[in-house]
Order: structure tokens, then C-alpha cells, then sequence
């Protein structure tokens, strides 16, 4: 059994991974509520042994609001990851701010962000997501929420490059539909049918209470298509958590979900991508051991620890001493993970 720790236990937080400093290994990013109500950014850099440590944690980011998005992209094309929150302003409307990246785990040092015009009015039941729309190399905003006639619909802010995004100028205003609106709803994205173009998986809740797939493919010319809605995948629940990875090694990502069981443990189910947007079609998933007490106070990520090649699953949650400890499944290549 592997555990590590990540500093002090922050009951308001959440993490984001990615490649900080460029050197090929996912690092953790922690935005967390202080005690004087702002918002902070640790940044924890991955060693490559299987070590986290602490590079830096920003000054404020202004105040803590769990109805914040973060996002994280390059938004001045300089070749290292930004972070964008968007949050609302006083009069109601939603506003975005880049925080330029220095490649070192720095966010917005020394002034270093730009604020860009506003995204319309705030609504906390709108998702964000970036992807490159356009296909001209720079992540894109897309904000999709629910239309008149209960459609879901995606508005897109173009990245300008230099770290803003806008929808005005020679461009029109661009919005697309993915069907059917859904209020218990997420969004993943990521590249569903290995073609180098982002695709939506949208996990919903459906009439019946179940929990529904469906796989949006990415058409490459600003077009989503609906590609297949899975059969249930059991109860919906809100606190269960969803990953992308790829579990028994055969290059398509396959989507893990964490959920409670009766008996209070944590299961997590592998269900196995085909490549085209099924996921544990045909009976064609595993189910893992249990992943100790369920607790939805939890966070869970997938990073391959191990440098095996395979991505493994991390809890994360408080320790009787209040330091934040992580804990290690490890990834068996067959689409089960053990301690
Ligand atoms: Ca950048
Ligand atoms: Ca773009
Ligand atoms: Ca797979
Ligand atoms: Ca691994």
C-alpha cells in the first residue's frame, strides 16, 4: 500500500492535473478556500519517483466560490499551461480572468494575467470546457447550458492567443446543439476515437434515475455528433466520480466510475472504451475490488504513479492529523486496480 501526502487538508478544494513544467509527468494543481475566505493555487510538482512537492502557492485569487470554473489551457500560446477562473461578477454577469503560467508552477505572478471581456450572465448550472473549435491550435471556450426549448447549447469565446477570448470581431457569434438538455449532467472531454480531435462524453441522469452515457464525436469541422447513448450504468449519483484512462492497455481510454456501495465501501467499475464512443458495451467491463470506505468528501484522480506506463487511480482525503494523504490503486494493465 503506497500513500504520500500532500500538505494540509483543505475541506474546499479541488485538484487539477496536468503537465506543469513540461517534463512529461502529470503534476497536481490545488485550489483551496484559506481561512481568510480567498482562493489559493498550490502548485505540486511531480519528481518522477513518485514524490509530490510543494513548488509554490500563489498570493490570492481574489474570493473562494465553489460555483467557479477553472480551466486550464494555453491562452497565450507561449507553450506552457495558463489557468482561467471564471466567476461572477457583482452585476450578474460572468467574467473570466487568464492567469499566464510560467512553466515553474507560478500562476499570475507579478501582475501577470489579463483580464478579458465578460462571457454573458453567470449561471452556475453552466458547464465550461475547453477545446480548440476552430482548429487553429488554441484552446477555445465553450459554454453550454440550457436553451428555451431544452436543448443544450454550446457558445464558443475564441482564444485570441494572447491570453483573452472573445466573441466579437469578423467572427459571428458560434453556437452548436448536443441535443436534449440534461440538469444532473458532466462533461469529459478528451479524444474518444484517437483521430487528435477532443471529444464530449456526457454522463447524465435520465427519467428512470439511472445513469446514461453518451459519446458527442468531435467531426473536426466545429461539428459534434451524437455517437451512441449507452445502455444504464446503474443508479445516478451526483457524489460518484468518473475517470478517463486507459485500463487494460489497448489504447483506448475506458471510463472508470467510483460509486458507494450498500455496505458504505467505495467500488470502482472499469467499463472498456471500443475506440468509437461504447463503453461497457456487450457485458464488457470488470469490477474491481473495493476501494476501501466510501467517503464523498473524497477526491479522485488518475496519474501513473508507477512510471509503468499505465495510469493508476489516487484517493485523496483528511488523515486523522489533518495532512491531506493520497493513496495509490495500482493500474494491472487488465483493467482492475490493486493496492
Ligand atoms: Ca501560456
Ligand atoms: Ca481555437
Ligand atoms: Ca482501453
Ligand atoms: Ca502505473
Amino acid at each position: 500500500m503506497v500513500t504520500f501526502s500532500l500538505g494540509e487538508f483543505h475541506s474546499a478544494n479541488s485538484y487539477l492535473i496536468f503537465d506543469v513544467d513540461n517534463d512529461a509527468d502529470v503534476d497536481l494543481l490545488e485550489i483551496w478556500q484559506d481561512v481568510d475566505t480567498t482562493a489559493k493555487v498550490t502548485t505540486w510538482l511531480n519528481d518522477s519517483l513518485g514524490g509530490f512537492a510543494e513548488a509554490f502557492t500563489t498570493h490570492s485569487l481574489g474570493s473562494f466560490a465553489s460555483q467557479n470554473s477553472h480551466l486550464v489551457l494555453d491562452a497565450n500560446n507561449d507553450g506552457l499551461k495558463d489557468l482561467v477562473l471564471i466567476w461572477a461578477g457583482a452585476d450578474g454577469t460572468a467574467n473570466a480572468t487568464t492567469y499566464l503560467g510560467d512553466g515553474q508552477g507560478r500562476f499570475g505572478e507579478f501582475g501577470n494575467f489579463v483580464y478579458t471581456w465578460d462571457l454573458g450572465d453567470f449561471d452556475p448550472e453552466r458547464t465550461y470546457l475547453n477545446l480548440d473549435y476552430n482548429n487553429d491550435g488554441l484552446d477555445d471556450i465553450v459554454a453550454i447550458n440550457d436553451s428555451p426549448d431544452n436543448t443544450a447549447l454550446a457558445t464558443v469565446w475564441f482564444s485570441d492567443g494572447l491570453g483573452g477570448f472573445t466573441i466579437s470581431g469578423a467572427q459571428q457569434m458560434v453556437t452548436f446543439s448536443l441535443g436534449e438538455f440534461h440538469s444532473a449532467n458532466s462533461y469529459l472531454i478528451f479524444d474518444v476515437d484517437n483521430d487528435a480531435d477532443v471529444d464530449l462524453l456526457e454522463i447524465w441522469q435520465d427519467v428512470d434515475t439511472t445513469a446514461k452515457v453518451t459519446t458527442w464525436l468531435n467531426d473536426s469541422l466545429g461539428g459534434f455528433e451524437e455517437s451512441i447513448t449507452t445502455h444504464s450504468f446503474g443508479s445516478f449519483a451526483s457524489e460518484n466520480s468518473h475517470l478517463v484512462l486507459d485500463a487494460n492497455n489497448d489504447g483506448f481510454q475506458d471510463l472508470v466510475l467510483i460509486w458507494a456501495g450498500a455496505d458504505g465501501t467505495a467500488n470502482a467499475t472499469t467499463y472498456l472504451g471500443d475506440g468509437q464512443g461504447r463503453f461497457g458495451e456487450f457485458g464488457d467491463f470488470i469490477y474491481t475490488w473495493d476501494l476501501g470506505d466510501f467517503d464523498p468528501q473524497r477526491t479522485y484522480l488518475n496519474l501513473d504513479y508507477n512510471n509503468d506506463g499505465l495510469d493508476d487511480i489516487v484517493a485523496i482525503n483528511d488523515s486523522p492529523e489533518h495532512t491531506t494523504l493520497a493513496t495509490v490503486w495500482f493500474s494491472d494493465g487488465l483493467g482492475s486496480f490493486t493496492l
